[in-house]
């Protein structure tokens, strides 16, 4: 069974038409209600005492409507947000972290903090008054290096945390794994650094809020989560029943994570319109965006693996700096020192395992959710340590690779983390990419690539990814109307992934009825509650939720079928978008049956739950070419071979496989985030500075769906596509690319491996 029997054909984006013809619902495109703009004055330290604020002579200016600072916050009652302090600290304390006000009150710790907020008529006017504040501040060392601020005598970011160390987590069984090296034949160990990189979705975030009336806000806002953004704002910030607010999202011009987040731009719109009682709207910056966008990455790694002469992993150890930045988001340590680990064993058998991390605080802006938020680190982590142990055994790396692999007999496996693989064929993936890479035919290839002057390498991941983030219930309202649509409302959030074309189809093939009689609601807290799109959630845990909701729409209208066709239910089935009695020819369809309803319409809401999380995995496959004398890196071939259970639409999953490979690239090739290590600035504050992929930097890529191995968590058989790209191709490039450079010498080079730091290893090791 495959995608085309279960679900219908791989429909075209029933998206697209809007979005490419100038008709997407962003923030920015809306009536503008006539909305006063927020300008945010920040932090030009990276850390600083605040002196004092003078606004008097901001708050005459003309058009400005009012100048707010944590002052006004807290005479409203806004208190620091709160975060679950589940970690604790390596000394046994709680987990810790400085106050995390929505305007600065004190004290500024990172650059780009916002201090001041300015409601003007217009933007123009918001920015000049904001050139007129007054900010009296005193300057403090800043850290923003982890090593420099664990060490001893760095500056302190909060007094609860003296050593910088907000949270420690410590997984697996240090005996063991101190055993196992003590008995090992080969150790290998690597030292990296997975850097710091900054979302940058085309649209940046942008926010409107609008009070209405009835004395409701409207929040138009690009949020990956509106019921959470909802929840976050009526608590934290207008402190009023949730019924107050409606959250609104129409199209999202790309979340890569970062949008899962509420940011403290969103939270003063809110405020300054309830304040105000007026439309206030936010659009950020681009320089906005670098400064203040929640990270993500950002962890120093050593890790050791332990192997015995065949090749056979005996134990793996690994010890992690993550940083948190300044302030904890609610995911802040959730993603390093919890979601990142249980992935680190991947795809291969580890009798034992030792993990630290340990999330630190520094002068920077904090880190949250990116795309893949923790898996792509430590799948890095895993990946880079299984080459440099094939170069140390002289083996093929696939073939280390295939000498432990879990292997799909040991299905349900329980990993080294503790974590139960529901089903998964390793080494089916790695075998399929392989005859597809032609891995065989690359000496051919390197030995042409030599004839002119160019070094080829190449690399093969085997990569495991999990996703859910544990929120495995969504919501659905099924309606079938009168006047022959099917209408499905669901929170999870569109975000340009293509949930509302899966959507379509499931609920077409699932009725019976054509994808263009289909429409799917979301992003209206006022219509839909759940979660929301995260953790490659969408298809997993909503897509299950539109496909029961179908069948309970089914057994619903089932009665009202057998009243209208005069028949007893039992002998009534369904099929094709009509109820019929069996072995006759009278039915009724589903859309005359709901016009017959006094409603006009059938509809139902249904809940549903799939059991657990799912573990996508595959093997990519990257062949890089060097030029020696520049640097330059190319990469020439491309492949996978991706099990994402079933594909609901193979279009959609490759778009995001494509999608995810280019953002691994990002990482592996030309994205950092820096900031200066004495002064704490930030660095790389624009597209000058910060390299983003473009489509000539990446080849024509080679994907294969495996769509044997379905996911048996639900009842789709999908196990999530969203970031398993991302996951496996970071790694795959740069493994290749030191495949290519280690005849030379070279067996380490840090991200971005861009061409000066490729030439310059070169240098280095000839
Ligand atoms: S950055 Mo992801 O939504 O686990």
């Amino acid at each position: 069974m495959n995608s085309i029997t279960r679900f219908g054909r791989n429909i075209l984006r029933v998206e697209d038409n809007r979005l490419i013809t100038g008709k997407g619902r962003y923030v920015n495109n809306l009536p503008s209600h006539d909305a006063a703009y927020l300008v945010v004055l920040r932090s030009p330290y990276a850390h600083a005492e605040i002196r004092s604020i003078d606004t008097t002579a901001a708050k005459t200016m003309p058009g400005i409507l009012a100048v707010f600072t944590a002052a006004d916050l807290e005479a409203d009652g806004i208190e620091p947000i709160a975060f679950m302090p589940m970690f604790k600290r390596p000394n046994g304390e709680p987990m810790a972290a400085p106050p995390r006000r929505i305007l600065a009150a004190g004290r500024v710790r990172h650059i780009g903090e916002p201090v001041v907020a300015i409601i003007g008529e217009t933007k123009e006017a918001a920015l000049d008054a904001a050139e007129a504040v007054l900010v009296d501040y005193n300057g403090l060392p800043a850290v923003v290096n982890m090593n420099d601020a664990i060490a001893p005598g760095a500056t302190v970011l909060t007094p609860d945390a003296p050593d910088n160390i907000s949270a420690e987590a410590v997984y697996g069984d240090a005996a063991a794994v101190e055993a196992a090296f003590a008995a090992a034949a080969h150790i290998v160990q690597v030292s990296m650094v997975n850097q710091r990189l900054v979302a940058n979705p085309i649209e940046p975030r942008s926010a409107l809020a609008v009070p209405e009336e009835d004395g409701r806000i409207t929040f138009y806002n690009a949020s990956q989560a509106p019921t959470l953004t909802r929840e976050f704002l009526s608590k934290n910030i207008l402190r009023e029943d949730e019924a107050k607010l409606r959250v609104v999202v129409g199209d999202i011009g790309g979340g890569f994570g970062m949008k899962a987040s509420v940011h403290n731009e969103e939270a003063i719109t809110a405020y300054a319109a309830r304040k105000l009682n007026r439309a206030v709207k936010f659009i950020a910056e681009r320089g906005e965006e670098f400064q203040a966008s929640v990270h993500g990455r950002d962890h120093l790694t050593t890790a050791e693996m332990a192997l015995d002469a065949q090749g056979k992993i005996l134990a793996v150890k690994v010890d992690t700096l993550a940083n948190i930045g300044a302030y904890m988001m609610p995911v802040g340590a959730l993603i390093p020192l919890l979601l990142g680990p249980k992935v680190l064993p991947g795809t291969y058998h580890l009798p034992a395992v030792h993990i630290r991390v340990r999330g630190v605080l520094t002068n920077t802006m904090p880190t949250a959710a990116y795309r893949g938020a923790g898996r792509p680190e430590n799948i890095f982590t895993i990946e880079r340590l299984m080459d440099e142990a094939a170069a140390a055994l002289a083996l093929d790396p696939a073939e280390l690779r295939r000498r432990n692999l879990v292997p799909p007999e040991a299905m349900p496996y329980k990993s080294a983390m503790g974590e139960v693989y529901d089903t998964g064929n390793f080494p089916q993936m790695l075998e399929g990419v392989l005859v597809n890479a032609d891995w065989a035919g690359f000496a051919a290839r390197q030995a042409e690539a030599k004839t002119r002057g160019k070094l080829l390498g190449r690399a093969i991941t085997s990569y495991i990814e999990w996703t859910g983030a544990y929120a495995f219930t969504e919501t659905v309202d099924v309606t079938v109307t009168g006047a022959g649509r099917v209408i499905i409302n669901s929170a999870t959030q569109a975000m340009g992934q293509g949930l509302e074309t899966a959507y379509t189809q499931l609920i077409a093939a699932k009725l019976g009825v054509d994808p263009s009689i289909v429409t799917v609601v979301q992003g209206d807290t006022d219509i839909v509650k759940g979660p929301g799109s995260y953790g490659s959630r969408s298809a997993f845990v909503g897509g299950s939720a539109v496909a029961n909701g179908a069948d309970v729409w089914v057994q619903a209208a089932m009665p009202l079928a057998a009243e209208a066709l005069e028949a007893a239910e039992a002998d009534i089935e369904f099929g094709m978008a009509a109820f019929r009695i069996m072995g006759t020819d009278r039915e009724i369809g589903i859309f005359d049956l709901a016009e017959a309803q006094p409603a006009k319409q059938i509809a139902i809401k249904a809940t549903h739950t799939v059991e657990n999380s799912s573990w996508p995995n595959g093997a990519h496959v990257a062949e890089v070419e060097v030029d020696p004398d520049t640097g330059t890196a190319q990469i020439t071939r491309y492949t996978t071979v991706d099990d994402v259970g079933y594909a609901i639409n193979q279009i959609l999953v490759e778009g995001q496989i494509h999608g995810g490979i280019g953002q691994g690239v990002g990482q592996a090739l030309m994205e950092a985030c820096l900031y200066d290590r004495e002064s704490g600035q930030l660095i790389t504050g624009s597209f000058m500075d910060y390299q983003m992929p473009r489509a000539a930097d990446l080849p024509s890529f080679n994907i294969t769906l495996d769509q044997t191995v379905p996911c048996l968590t639900n009842s789709l058989g999908v196990k999530g596509c969203g970031e398993s790209g991302t996951v496996a191709s970071t790694p795959t490039i740069i493994n290749a690319l030191i495949n290519a450079l280690r005849p030379l010498g070279v067996n380490h080079i840090e991200m971005p491996a861009t061409p000066f730091s490729i030439w310059s290893a070169i240098q280095a090791a000839t």
